[in-house]
């Protein structure tokens, strides 16, 4: 039996995961969850949140940092954590999981709001309850007036990492934890279809269709 992987289709750490799994050539199948109907993912993961993880065993495994260290503890060829780069690796990755995504998913909401109502007035109405929730009333509506504002807040977290590429394919050199979370995060840019990431930005937006072309194959990347 194939992995399952429980996920929103826009969001970025389950990006990051399906990549990982990518990499690591370990079949699995992705369970596109309802964001209003999320029972499967319920009973399988005891949360509601994405992405969820159910291994061939029968493990569930949630939050995609946990989902990269047990993969890479059951599947450690080909690896996320290069000898000697691991910490680095680690570090880097929760600073993109935390603070990149933090400027990215600002810049996100226009797009983002637009999907959930392609898909009905009732999941954006929810997906505008979460985030207010937690962000505050008004906060899409602002979100959305001060667009441009935001997406220079992302392409200034974005351009060291423009710079970094300039000289080497991946983050660190070899590829790692860090660049599949950097590669999660850019999906902001890119779940719509149509690749938003800004044409400034052109060292990261090579780097993510070097990640996006990753299939179960990694040597031929
Ligand atoms: N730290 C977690 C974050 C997961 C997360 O924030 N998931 C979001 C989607 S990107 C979610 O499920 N939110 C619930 C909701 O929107 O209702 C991880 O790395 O997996």
């Amino acid at each position: 039996m194939a992995a399952r992987l429980y996920q929103f289709i826009g969001s970025p750490y389950c990006a990051k995961v399906r990549k990982i799994l990518d990499f690591k050539g370990i079949d699995y199948e992705v369970v596109e969850v309802d964001y209003l109907e999320r029972k499967e993912l319920l009973t399988a993961s005891g949360q509601i949140m994405v992405p969820a993880l159910t291994l061939d065993g029968g493990e569930t495994i949630v939050d995609s940092a946990r989902i990269a260290m047990r993969l890479e503890e059951m599947f450690p060829e080909p690896t996320i954590l290069p000898p000697s780069w691991s910490g680095l690796h680690r570090v880097l990755a929760d600073h993109i999981d935390n603070a990149v995504e933090d400027a990215l998913f600002r810049a996100a909401i226009p797009d983002e709001a637009a999907f959930w109502r392609e898909r009905g007035r009732d999941r954006e109405a929810f997906w505008r309850l979460v985030r207010e929730r937690k962000y505050g009333a008004g906060f899409v509506d602002r979100m959305i007036d001060e667009h441009t504002s935001h997406l220079a807040r992302a392409c200034e977290a974005l351009k060291p990492f423009d710079d970094a590429l300039s000289e080497r394919a991946f983050l660190l050199g070899r590829i790692g934890l860090a660049d599949f979370a950097l590669y999660g995060q850019l999906y902001y840019f890119a779940f719509t279809g149509e690749l938003k990431i800004p044409g400034e930005l052109k060292n990261v937006i090579e780097f993510f269709g070097r990640m996006d072309r990753i299939s179960s194959a990694p040597e031929a990347v």
